[in-house]
């Protein structure tokens, strides 16, 4: 590995000064304020830490519903209607997760051309302040308000709307907006937000959800843990602000989702929430619930053994088809609420001595990184007393390269990222076993064409999911084919630019956000005007909002896919018989 020097990392003349960005924001707080809305009324509370303080005390478990239709009213009633409807069944929906959509990363004056995904888009400050009013439940607005270049105005909007909870630095590190690559944009607009979220006269919590930065690109639960503690230690010492942590899309497996959540109380009260264990609903939605019970489980319990503020939170068991519709939202929240009622005796089942064992291996893996990471910067020459150098420079390093520096566990060539986890996690094991399931109805004569040609695929993701990208490279290998790194979140254009410098005969395509046609029609022209002509297999979640359509659920367009031409994929298991039918080389 190249060692990191500070002109290689931050080579950029007259980079900002992170304190003086933090200063404009505290500038902006004269004018920006922590406004009202129906929950903070409703409780009399100055902020959700507060709420939160008071329902830990209490010994309440709280729970955490996602929402955000494109579609504003319908986003206004689900607020309304959600609260109500659960309400009037004996449970309380504490807090909502409220999800912008992509294009709301960009300043509100960028924003008319930019691609959409599925989330909701608000005009402006009004438009924040007319959702927090609709019913006496925390707004948290987590999604694409901190990371990215409108962070300021953005945060601005939620704080008059009385969010006290603002995210997601998570984001930050991995999210990427087609067609912006600006990263000192994204960190500068941070910086200040982070400034003006410091500087309220209330406890605003700065939101992470590590699941969404590089939690997903960790081998280690240990590294995992280690950057919730850098990240503290940036936000909470350079800047002032209070952090709450988020963890759990990835974390399958009960042992290590229990001992993390124990080893994260040492930190201090109170997190935001444990977001579900999505990973795990692959299947209809009865077979769904299992994965929803699981993991529901495991972390009431772990809020009534010790609790640390994080709300829990019910994924709807239509998740891995599309945005779950509100009265699946209603469903979910309800089913919670029976399951920690009913919780009873259940704490006395776990064996707390082995949690705490894991959870300890967590804490010293995580310290180490995080003393290690600081020690590594700061001989590069970064000042880690300035949070933008900080902020920029760990984005730089990436998820992957972090982990192989500074992961605590020991180096091991033939490992995963080169070091041997302490705490392994799951992803990449299910991804095997995905693999794995996907090739076994495979035709003999298929793999056999296939190992002969040794097809060249770029394989890319047109978003930040990489998943279906890992799982399509593993599969190659296991085949004989050979996989090129066409990367992630990759703009259609850098992939025509790619398709024409490695001439592969094929490229598999995985994308999830909502966006398949409108990128997949880019990709063609843009490869028709190079003159490239390659089979494209698309596969991930082929739907699309209907553009000027009124309405918020994304709508399947296979069929569109496959008249432009694409391979249209519903199933890794089609990979086989997809590539041994593509015509031989010339
Ligand atoms: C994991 C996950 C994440 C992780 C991704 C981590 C990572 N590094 O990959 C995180 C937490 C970061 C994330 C973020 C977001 N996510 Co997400 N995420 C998922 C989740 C849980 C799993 C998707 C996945 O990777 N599955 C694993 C793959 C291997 O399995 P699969 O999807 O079933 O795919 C099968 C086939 O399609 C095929 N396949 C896949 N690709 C390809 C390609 C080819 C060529 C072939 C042949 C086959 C193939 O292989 C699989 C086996 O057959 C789904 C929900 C779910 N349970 O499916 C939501 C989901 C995809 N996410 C969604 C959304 C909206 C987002 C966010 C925008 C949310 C937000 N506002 O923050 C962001 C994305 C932001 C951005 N900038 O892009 C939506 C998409 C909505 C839609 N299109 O209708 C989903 C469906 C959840 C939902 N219901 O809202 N997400």
């Amino acid at each position: 590995m190249r060692p990191l020097d500070r002109a290689g990392l931050l080579p950029e003349p007259g980079l900002p000064r992170g304190a003086d960005l933090l200063a404009e924001g505290r500038r902006l707080a004269r004018d920006w304020q922590v406004g009202p809305c129906a929950f903070l009324g409703h409780y009399a509370v100055a902020c959700e830490a507060d709420y939160k303080l008071s329902r830990m005390a209490a010994g309440e478990i709280m729970q955490h519903a996602q929402i955000g239709f494109r579609d504003r009213a319908k986003s206004l009633g689900a607020y309304r209607r959600i609260w109500e409807e659960c309400e009037a069944r004996g449970v309380r929906v504490d807090r909502y997760g409220l999800c912008l959509d992509w294009s709301m990363a960009l300043p509100r004056a960028a924003r008319a051309g930019a691609t959409r995904g599925t989330g909701m888009i608000l005009r402006g400050p009004e438009d924040f302040a007319a959702l927090t009013a609709a019913a006496p439940v925390a707004p948290h607005f987590g999604d694409f308000v901190l990371g990215f270049p409108a962070a300021v105005e953005n945060t601005q909007a939620a704080l008059a709307a009385g969010s006290t909870a603002i995210g997601n630095l998570g984001q930050y590190f991995t999210f990427r907006i087609p067609g912006h690559a600006d990263d000192i944009a994204a960190a500068r607009a941070t910086v200040i937000a982070i400034g003006l979220i410091a500087a309220q006269p209330v406890r605003v919590l700065v939101h992470s959800n590590i699941d969404d930065g590089y939690g997903a690109q960790f081998n280690d639960l240990a590294t995992c843990l280690g950057q919730i503690l850098l990240e503290r230690d940036l936000i909470e010492g350079l800047a002032g602000a209070p952090v709450g942590h988020c963890f759990g899309h990835h974390f399958s497996d009960p042992l290590t989702r229990l001992a993390f959540q124990r080893a994260l109380v040492r930190e201090g009260a109170p997190g935001t929430l444990i977001y579900g264990n999505t990973t795990a609903y692959r299947g209809t939605a009865a077979e769904n619930y299992a994965g929803l019970a699981r993991y529901l489980t495991i972390d009431a319990l772990g809020q009534a053994l010790a609790p640390s503020g994080h709300a829990i939170n019910a994924v709807p068991v239509s998740e891995n088809l599309r945005i779950p519709d509100v009265d699946e939202v209603i469903e979910a929240q309800l089913f919670a609420g029976r399951l920690v009622r009913d919780l009873g005796p259940m704490p006395a089942l776990i064996d707390l001595a082995e949690v705490d064992r894991v959870a300890q291996a967590l804490r010293a893996g995580a310290e180490r990184y995080r003393a290690a990471v600081m020690a590594g910067l700061a001989a590069a020459g970064v000042d880690t007393g300035d949070l933008f150098q900080m902020l920029l420079a760990l984005r730089r390093i990436g998820g992957r390269g972090l982990e192989a520096r500074f992961g605590p566990g020991a180096a091991d060539a033939a490992a995963p990222g080169g070091r041997r986890p302490l705490v392994a996690a799951t992803i990449l094991h299910e991804i095997a076993g995905m693999a794995e399931a996907a090739l076994a109805p495979a035709a003999a004569a298929d793999l056999a064409r296939i190992a002969g040609r040794r097809p060249r695929v770029l394989v890319a993701s047109t978003d930040v999911h990489e998943h279906g990208k890992l799982l399509i490279e593993e599969m190659l290998r296991r085949i004989g084919a050979e996989a090129l790194d066409g990367g992630v979140s990759t703009d259609a254009e850098v992939l025509a630019e790619a398709v024409r410098r490695l001439a592969p005969d094929a490229v598999a395509l995985s994308t999830y956000n909502g966006v398949a046609l409108g990128y997949f029609t880019r990709l063609k022209a843009l490869l028709l005007a190079a003159g490239a002509s390659v089979p494209v297999l698309i596969g991930g979640r082929l739907n699309q909002i209907p553009e000027g359509s009124n309405t918020s659920l994304p709508l399947d367009v296979g069929a569109e896919l496959a008249a432009a031409g694409a391979l249209v994929c519903r199933d890794a298991a089609e990979l086989t018989g997809v590539l041994a039918s593509l015509p031989d080389r010339e």
